[in-house]
C-alpha cells in the first residue's frame, strides 16, 4: 500500500494537517526529523485513518505513490532548506515538495527556481487558521506551477474549510504567489486586531464601559456587518475573568504585543512595491510601541502631559465607534488587496483578487462576512483600482464618515492613541483630495536637488533656476 500524500514535520501544525488528510480517507505517510513525534502521532491518533510512519527519509519517499506529494511543515527558515536538501535528491521528476510553513515569499521564489532546475515541483502554500484550522479545515493558498495544482489541488481542497460547499483553497499563482498572499493575509490580520483594540480602548476610557460590557457590545456587533472570527474571539477574551485575582483577564495581561514577523514582512514588501499600506504599518508600529518599554517608561516617568479624559463625545459613542471601526477596516483591506494586485503585476502572477476574498471566508483568522462583499466587488470589476470606489464600500464609508471623524476628534482631544482609526481617515482624505500638498514637496525637491517637476498646464519636465538673483526664472 502506498500513500497519496506525505507530511514531514509533525509538530502541532504538521500533525494536524496529517490527521486532516487521514480523516478525509487519504493514506498519509509520516516523517519527522526525530522519530518520537511520528510514533506519538500514530499511537494517539492512528485510529483516525491510515498512516504509514517512516523512520527515515528514504523509507518515507518509498512509501509514496507517484507523483510524490511531500508536505513540509517545519519551522520556517533554515529548517525548510535543510529538509529540501534532504529530500530533493531522493525524489524523481514530476514529484512535488509543498512547503506549508510560513515562508517568506522571496525564499519560496528562490527554492522554486532551484528545484525547477532539477525537474521537481515546488509549491509554496500559505496555510492559515492555526492548529485548529489545520485539523478541521484551513484556508489554503498554494502557489507554484499551475500543473502541480492538477495533482495536488483535489487533496488540498478536500481538507480545506468549505463555504456553501466550496473549498477555501485555490491556485493563487506561480512561484511565491501563495506565500505572498498568506503574508498579506497576516498583515491585514494585524490591522484588524489593532482596530478592534482601539475600539475597545475608546469604549473603555471614553465610554467608561467595563470589559464585560464591551464584550456584550462586540457580541452584538458580531451579529451585524462586522461579524467575524476576530470580533467573536475579542468578546470571549473580554468576558474572561482571571481566576486568581477575580479581575478582568485583560487587566492582568502585560500590555506589550508581540509579533512573529509576517506583519513586518508585509510592510517591508509594501515599501519595496511602493504601496501605501498605512493601516498595516500602523498596526505593526503600534505593537512595536507597546513593546518599546524604555521609551514608555521614560515618558511616563517624565510625566509627558496630556489632556483629561472627560468621557465626552459629540455623538453616540458606541454607534460612532462601530462606524469608525468598519470604515477603517475597509481602508485596511483596500490597502492589502492593492498590495496583492501590485505584486501580481510586478511578478506576473495574475492573481484573481476576488478568489482571495473567497478563500478567506472561512478557515483563516480574518474570516468574516465582509469578504463576500470584497469578492462581489472584484467579480464585478477585476481591475477595480481600489475597493473604496466599489458601490458597497463607497456607501459604507460615506455613511460612516461623520462618525469616523467624531471618533478621531474625541481620541485626539482626550489623548487616547488611535493610530489605526486616524491614519485610515487620513488615507481616505488623501485619496479623495483634489489637490495634495505634494506639489509643495515637488517644489522643495526641485529647489535643493534640481529634481524637476511637471506643470498642471503643459506637458514636459521643468526646472526653476531658484537662486538666480532672487528672481526665479523658469527654464523649460
Ligand atoms: P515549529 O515551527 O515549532 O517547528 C517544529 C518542527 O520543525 C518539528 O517537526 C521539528 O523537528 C522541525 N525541524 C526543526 Br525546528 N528544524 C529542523 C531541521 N533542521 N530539519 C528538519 N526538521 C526540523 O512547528 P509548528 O508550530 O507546527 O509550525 C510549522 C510551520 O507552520 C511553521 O512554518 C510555522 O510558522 C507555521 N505555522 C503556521 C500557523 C498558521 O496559523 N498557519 C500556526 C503556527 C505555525 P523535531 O521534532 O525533530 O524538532
Amino acid at each position: 500500500q502506498k500513500a497519496q500524500i506525505g507530511v514531514t514535520g509533525l509538530a502541532v501544525m504538521g500533525r494536524n494537517l496529517a490527521r486532516n488528510f487521514a480523516r478525509h480517507g487519504h493514506t498519509v505517510a509520516l516523517h519527522n526529523r526525530s522519530y518520537g513525534r511520528t510514533k506519538e502521532l500514530v499511537e494517539e491518533f492512528g485510529h483516525e485513518g491510515t498512516f504509514l510512519p517512516a523512520e527515515s527519509a528514504e523509507q518515507f519517499v518509498a512509501s509514496l505513490e507517484r507523483p510524490r506529494r511531500v508536505v513540509i511543515m517545519v519551522k520556517a527558515g533554515p529548517a525548510t532548506d535543510a529538509v529540501i536538501d534532504e529530500f530533493a535528491p531522493l525524489l524523481e521528476e514530476g514529484d512535488m515538495l509543498i512547503d506549508a510553513g510560513n515562508a517568506h515569499y522571496a525564499d519560496t521564489r528562490r527554492r522554486e527556481a532551484a528545484l525547477k532546475a532539477k525537474g521537481l515541483h515546488f509549491v509554496g502554500a500559505g496555510v492559515s487558521g492555526g492548529e485548529e484550522g489545520a485539523l478541521h479545515g484551513p484556508s489554503i493558498m498554494p502557489g507554484g506551477p499551475k500543473e502541480s495544482y492538477e495533482a495536488l489541488g483535489p487533496l488540498l481542497e478536500d481538507i480545506a474549510a468549505k463555504v456553501d460547499g466550496e473549498p477555501c483553497c485555490v491556485h493563487v499563482g506561480p512561484d511565491g504567489a501563495g506565500h505572498f498572499v498568506k503574508m498579506v493575509h497576516n498583515g491585514i490580520e494585524y490591522a484588524d486586531m489593532q482596530l478592534i483594540a482601539e475600539a475597545y480602548d475608546l469604549l473603555r476610557q471614553v465610554g467608561g464601559h467595563s470589559p464585560a460590557e464591551i464584550a456584550g457590545i462586540f457580541t452584538n456587533w458580531n451579529e451585524g456587518r462586522l461579524g467575524s472570527y476576530l470580533i467573536e474571539i475579542t468578546a470571549e477574551v473580554l468576558k474572561q475573568v482571571d481566576a486568581a485575582t477575580g479581575k478582568p483577564f485583560v487587566d492582568i495581561v502585560v500590555d506589550r504585543a508581540e509579533q512573529k514577523g509576517t506583519g513586518r514582512w508585509t510592510v517591508q514588501a509594501a515599501l519595496d512595491l511602493g504601496v501605501p499600506v498605512s493601516g498595516i504599518a500602523e498596526s505593526v508600529f503600534a505593537r512595536a510601541i507597546s513593546g518599546g518599554v524604555p521609551e514608555r517608561t521614560a515618558a511616563t516617568d517624565a510625566g509627558l502631559p496630556g489632556p483629561a479624559v472627560t468621557g465626552q463625545h459629540a455623538g453616540d459613542l458606541r454607534a460612532d465607534v462601530e462606524q469608525a471601526l468598519f470604515a477603517s477596516k475597509i481602508v485596511a483591506y483596500a490597502q492589502g488587496f492593492q498590495q496583492i494586485q501590485a505584486a501580481s503585476k510586478e511578478y506576473g502572477w495574475d492573481i484573481d483578487p476576488g478568489a482571495m476574498a473567497k478563500i478567506w471566508r472561512d478557515g483563516c483568522i480574518i474570516r468574516a462576512k465582509f469578504l463576500d462583499f470584497i469578492k462581489q466587488a472584484y467579480d464585478k470589476n477585476p481591475t477595480l483600482p481600489t475597493l473604496l470606489v466599489d458601490q458597497y464600500f463607497l456607501d459604507a464609508v460615506s455613511g460612516a464618515q461623520d462618525a469616523w471623524r467624531r471618533v478621531a476628534v474625541t481620541a485626539a482631544q482626550q489623548g487616547i492613541p488611535a493610530p489605526g482609526f486616524s491614519s485610515a481617515l487620513a488615507y481616505y482624505d488623501s485619496l479623495r483630495a483634489s489637490r495634495l500638498p505634494a506639489a509643495l514637496i515637488q517644489g522643495q525637491r526641485d529647489f535643493f536637488g534640481a529634481h524637476t517637476y511637471q506643470r498642471v498646464d503643459k506637458p514636459g519636465s521643468f526646472h526653476t533656476l531658484w537662486a538666480a538673483e532672487g528672481r526665479p526664472e523658469v527654464d523649460a
